[in-house]
């Protein structure tokens, strides 16, 4: 699947805590573009239900515990985002939800791309006609 599990450097300051950061191009396989995050989501809340064309993206949760379900049309596969240092790089073509598992969780996205909302597909039987026709990018 269109996805890989990064870790983000972590600086482990003991009592004071830790710091975790990555840096454009060589920690992140694309030009970063853009950065949201999505906080205020109630416990067991889901979000997504749809895909990219051809944005790629990497998430990752600095606060609480959100899973990720990644679906390229053929199979699911689900990703516990319940650890700062943990990054998910996600390609084009793949459908996915978030579903919140702890109040207050924070999910933050940095993007390849400028907000394009024609690049989203939002219906999930056209998203497996566009994966069926190869006309996903990337
Ligand atoms: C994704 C998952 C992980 C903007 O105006 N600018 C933006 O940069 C974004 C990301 C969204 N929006 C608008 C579009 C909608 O009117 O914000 C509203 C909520 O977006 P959406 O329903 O797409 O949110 P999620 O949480 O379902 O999906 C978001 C991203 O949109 C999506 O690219 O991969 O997070």
């Amino acid at each position: 699947m269109n996805y890989q599990i990064i870790p983000i450097k972590t600086i482990d300051s003991g009592y004071a805590g830790k710091l975790s950061f990555f840096e454009a191009s060589w920690d992140v396989p694309f030009e970063i573009k853009r950065i949201y995050y999505i906080h205020g989501v109630p416990n067991e809340a889901r979000r997504g239900g749809h895909a990219h064309i051809s944005l790629r993206q990497i998430l990752f949760c600095p606060y609480g515990k959100i899973e990720i379900i990644l679906d390229d049309g053929h199979k699911r596969e689900s990703i516990l985002l319940d650890d700062p240092s943990k990054g998910l790089v996600i390609g084009p073509g793949l459908w996915r939800e978030m579903i919140w598992h702890q109040e207050n969780s924070v999910l933050c996205v940095a993007a390849s791309e400028y907000y394009d909302a024609k690049d989203y597909i939002r219906d999930y039987d056209t998203f497996l006609q566009y994966v069926n026709e190869g006309k996903i990018h990337g």
